[in-house]
């Protein structure tokens, strides 16, 4: 406790200020923003979970301020079904699954949209970026929400998990222009139920103390796999509530609910022992071509080489991703396999660099063999960040990248075809 008689450990949502508050509705004392949040463990606490706000309504709303203060349902399209609808829509009890005949009913005002995939997964993919710097243990589990394990975070950051958490809703909402909820507890079970109970916007935290109290207040159909055919068995069981499974042994519940009893004897006492799971990451960007008549010359593969060349620099670009290792491959007439590979001082994203490396490898297997196919792949990446920095070395790089980039950008504009190296089959 210190001389003013706080002790809870608190901070404002808003300026971030870290201090010891009486969490009781205060506000906060360095900009008076009343969006504090406070808990006994908030500086303990590493596993989040993140959701987005009505995520496919934000993003139109972010994109045409207009509908801002309108009803607005996504969905529509050959299942006739709701998507999502922003939280103005949800007061009058629409919901994500809801028949649009439905929806329209309850809410006639309202504007529709149908939903718009490929802009939805590029913010994903934005926002997945930016958990990424935060930590390597992200494990997304939709469009719209990841698990996010901050342990031993605190040095790296500067702050406590609960902190850079709320830098990351406000850089999401700064960055990208949606909002995010976010729960933290000590387990991913806590940490999904803690992200959805003060939506829109918010930031709830399930700690160990209360975790147990909090639970036995909640149907069963908030533990994780408890779905509409288990809900109606345990109801004529007469288990409805968590606080009912609290009470029941660990061998009864697996007699009566098999594999499943254990996870409802540990849930409801808010024992989840799942990690996160990083997501799988890339290991290879490769692509290869069968050639239509087998061939040894040089010139000839030197031309197939170039476009395979193209083809994974594209994907390494649209990756952010850049490859320290570049492997060619040929497969002889009589299906043998030929794999070379070299390891390169700065790692590459560039279909020059890779060519020029390739085309090196590539020559000294025109021996004489004749090639049904050819190949090219990259491994052992790194962030785009360090790609492709100047070598003191090799002073016509810089200019290569360049110009390379150039094209990049021409292309983006004006399309693929609109700019050829001659070195390419037309
Ligand atoms: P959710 O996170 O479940 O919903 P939401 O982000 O729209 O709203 P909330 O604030 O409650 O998190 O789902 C993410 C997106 O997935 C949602 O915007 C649309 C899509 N979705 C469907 O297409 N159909 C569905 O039935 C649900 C639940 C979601
Ligand atoms: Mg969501």
């Amino acid at each position: 406790m210190n001389s003013d008689g706080f002790e809870i450990p608190s901070f404002c949502r808003d300026c971030s200020l870290d201090f010891l508050g009486n969490g009781n509705n205060e506000k906060c004392q360095n900009c008076g923003s009343p969006r504090i949040v406070s808990h006994l463990e908030i500086n303990v606490l590493n596993i989040a979970h993140i959701d987005c706000d009505a995520f496919y309504a934000s993003i139109e709303k972010r994109d045409n301020p207009e509908l801002n203060s309108k009803p607005l349902i996504i969905g529509g399209g050959k299942r006739g079904v709701v998507s999502t609808c922003c939280y103005i829509a949800r007061t009058f009890g629409v919901r994500s699954a809801m028949p649009m005949f439905k929806a329209n009913k309850l809410c006639p005002h309202a504007i529709v949209l149908p939903p718009n995939m490929k802009k939805y997964s590029a913010v994903s993919k934005e926002i997945r970026l930016i958990f990424d710097e935060l930590t390597p243990s992200v494990e997304p589990i939709s469009i719209d929400e990841a698990f996010i394990d901050l342990s031993g975070t605190q040095k790296l950051h500067g702050m406590y998990p609960a902190l850079t958490l709320n830098k990351v809703a406000q850089k999401i909402e700064n960055e990208i222009g949606i909002t995010v909820s976010i729960g933290l507890s000590y387990n991913k079970f806590l940490a999904k139920l803690a992200s959805d109970l003060n939506k829109p916007n918010g930031f709830s935290i399930i700690g160990q103390q209360e975790a147990k109290t909090f639970l036995s207040k909640q149907p069963i159909s908030k533990i994780w796999g408890v779905g509409k055919v288990l809900n109606t068995k345990m109801k004529r069981a007469g288990i409805t509530q968590i606080s009912q499974l609290q009470k029941i042994e660990l061998k009864k519940l697996i007699k009566d609910y098999g594999s499943m009893g254990e996870r409802l004897y540990f849930f409801s006492r808010g024992d989840d022992s799942r990690t996160i799971k990083r997501e799988h990451k890339v290991k290879s960007i490769s692509n290869e071509t069968t050639l239509e008549k087998d061939d040894g010359n040089y010139e000839y593969l030197k031309k197939l080489l170039w476009s395979l060349c193209e083809k994974v620099s594209r994907r390494l670009k649209d990756q952010h991703l850049s490859a320290k290792t570049i492997g060619l491959k040929l497969k002889t007439s009589n299906f043998r396999t030929v794999t070379r590979s070299v390891s390169i001082d700065s790692p590459t994203q560039m279909a020059e660099i890779l060519y020029q490396y390739g085309r090196r490898l590539l020559k000294k297997e025109c021996n004489g063999l004749e090639y049904r196919l050819i190949g090219i792949s990259t491994s052992n990446f790194f962030d785009e960040k360090f790609s492709d920095i100047p070598d003191m070395l090799d002073p016509t790089k810089e200019t290569k990248v360049k110009t390379e980039k150039a094209i990049d950008k021409i292309r983006e504009k004006f399309g693929n075809d609109i700019i050829n190296k001659g070195r390419k089959f037309t």
